[in-house]
């Protein structure tokens, strides 16, 4: 049988919780085939990044070449770019294959605090990757790096959804959990596709153990796409893995946990 396939670009987490490890294994609970091509190889605990080794662009390149060559995509979805060759390697790519649905995990600093994402590369994530993009799935720091702006209320979060759109990114999808105001007792994101606002709103989990969430959100979000779900289903279905995901999660050493998509397994 011929898998709905989802191609993962992004850094390796030595801890297992967050980066490709996370993207393959969300892609999988959903459905879908995970091919994977590293930009980094992080050194990094449950405690944090201790260090980073960047992929050199044209292995990048040697890696997309044959995975597109052979398997090809259904969707990319892509994670850590920590250097803006690497993003250009990746846009060369796109333009390449033609390839069309690119959900974008905007990532830029770790939990820790630790950049995974050179300020440069910011610049051009926006200025090049941006355009080529399906959908984007900032939370609230990087929404606010994004679209110059701070948000601190559900309608600066559509603000910001708005310019960054501006971008060229058919669809935004700004995650509310890191919203300020620890009175608030729901979650919302905003989806914004140009015409109109779609809010999902679920129950604050107070969890200290999300290591690799937005990951697997926007991991699961693409495998929804892959399966030719909506960007309105997907970010729905994805909402309810990450919940799920953050109830069941596992504490593998003796820092933060880890989200956990197959917890309903065991
Ligand atoms: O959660 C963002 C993220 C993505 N990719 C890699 C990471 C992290 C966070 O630590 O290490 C490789």
């Amino acid at each position: 049988m011929k898998p709905f396939k989802v191609l993962c670009i992004g850094g390796s987490d030595s801890s297992g919780g967050a980066g490709i490890q996370a993207d393959v294994k969300a892609v999988s609970v959903c459905g879908c085939w995970g091919t994977s091509v590293i930009t980094a190889v992080t050194a990094q605990d449950t405690r944090g990044v201790s260090g980073i080794y960047p992929v050199a662009p044209a292995f990048v390149s040697k890696q997309l070449d044959t995975v597109l060559r052979d398997i090809g995509t259904d969707v990319v979805k892509t994670g850590m770019l920590p250097t803006d060759e690497i993003i250009l390697t990746v846009v060369n790519k796109i333009k390449k294959y033609d390839l069309k649905k690119i959900v974008v995990d905007p990532v830029m600093i770790a939990k820790g605090g630790k950049h995974l994402m050179t300020g440069k590369a910011r610049q051009t994530l926006l200025q090049k990757l941006l355009p080529l993009a399906f959908v984007v799935t900032p939370n609230i720091p990087e929404a606010e790096i994004l679209s110059k702006m701070k948000i601190k209320t559900i309608p600066d979060m559509k603000d910001a959804a708005a310019k960054i759109r501006e971008s060229g990114v058919e669809h935004v999808v700004i995650k509310g959990g890191h919203l300020p105001g620890n009175k608030n007792t729901d979650v919302t994101d905003i989806l914004y596709n140009g015409t109109g606002y779609c809010e999902f709103s679920s129950e604050k989990i107070n969890a200290r153990n999300t290591h690799g969430t937005g990951c697997t959100y926007a991991s699961a979000l693409a495998s929804g796409i892959a399966r030719g779900k909506s960007v309105t289903d997907a970010a729905l279905q994805a909402k309810i893995i990450v919940a799920a995901a953050i109830k069941d999660a596992v504490i593998p050493g003796k820092g933060y946990g880890s989200v956990n998509v197959f917890g309903e397994i065991f």
